[in-house]
């Protein structure tokens, strides 16, 4: 049988537009397909929840693909493996609680592992906007990437959810947007964003995770995104802080939605 054009473009965008109709209200809409928030998607599809990932790139693993200074290995500490091991992801031990793994096979495994675990992921999409009701965030505001990147007036749509997690890494997007829209009222010591601090690993890494929270109502911080939020530091190419970061903000999500 001939292959038609024709068939192969209807597939596609039949495909597609069932896809993105799924996702037009959803239970938590993840901002930033970095190691945060593909670790969280995955623990929330898993458990269940109707979840969908919006990353701005044409590819999703965020800061995790190059490793250090694209030296492609990532180091992980003990508390921290678990995570590994959930993704079948292979690592080795380098010497007491630093294990080191291939940057490539880790994302690659989060991407793989968090879409057959059920999350939708949605590429080459800008959240630029939060939809707002009177106490609180109820969703997000799209846009094509390329959109943003030609700065063509074109407007948005919107997507409901019930819950959003900012994992943007040092961007902190949605939490800026918050933060310039409604002023003062997140719930950080200052009411406005901390800013991130320069790189001291050990306190980053335990502060990323005392850091992943909800910081307005309906918006949770996880990830970069949550040092930079509260203040804390960067940490460089030791992902466990991350990983682990994924793992507490799904875990928050499903108590919420108990
Ligand atoms: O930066 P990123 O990997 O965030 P993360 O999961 O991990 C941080 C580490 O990679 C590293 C580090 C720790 O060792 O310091 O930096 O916290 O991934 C964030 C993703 O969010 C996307 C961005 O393209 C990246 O892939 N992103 C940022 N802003 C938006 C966005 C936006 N407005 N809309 C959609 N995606």
């Amino acid at each position: 049988m001939e292959l038609s054009e024709v068939v192969i473009t209807q597939a596609i965008v039949d495909r597609f537009w069932a896809k993105f109709k799924e996702n037009i209200e959803m239970d938590v809409a993840i901002v930033g397909g970095g190691p945060a928030g593909l670790v969280a998607g995955y623990f929330l599809a898993k458990a269940g929840k109707k979840v969908a990932l919006f990353e701005r790139k044409l590819s999703v693993g965020g800061g995790m693909w190059g490793g250090g200074m694209m030296f492609n290995e990532i180091v992980v500490q003990e508390s921290a493996v678990h995570v590994l091991k959930e993704f079948g992801v292979r690592h080795r031990l380098y010497q007491e609680d630093y294990y080191t793994a291939d940057s490539v096979e880790t994302a690659s495994s989060l991407i793989a592992q968090s879409t057959k675990a059920g999350l939708t992921i949605f590429n080459c999409m800008t959240v630029e906007d939060v939809m707002m009701r009177a106490d609180r965030l109820t969703g997000l505001v799209l846009n094509w990437s390329p959109v943003e990147m030609a700065g063509l007036h074109v407007d948005p749509l919107a997507v409901g959810a019930e819950f959003v997690v900012d994992a943007t890494g040092h961007a902190t997007e949605v939490v800026k947007v918050v933060s310039r829209k409604v002023p003062g009222k997140l719930l950080t010591p200052s009411g406005k964003i901390e800013g991130e601090k320069s790189m001291w690993a050990d306190k980053a890494e335990t502060l990323t995770l005392e850091n992943t929270c909800e910081v307005f109502p309906g918006l949770f911080v996880a990830g970069m995104s949550a040092n930079a939020t509260f203040g804390g530091p960067r940490m460089g190419p030791i992902f466990g802080g991350m990983l682990l970061s994924g793992e507490k903000v799904a875990k928050e999500l499903l108590k919420k939605m108990a």
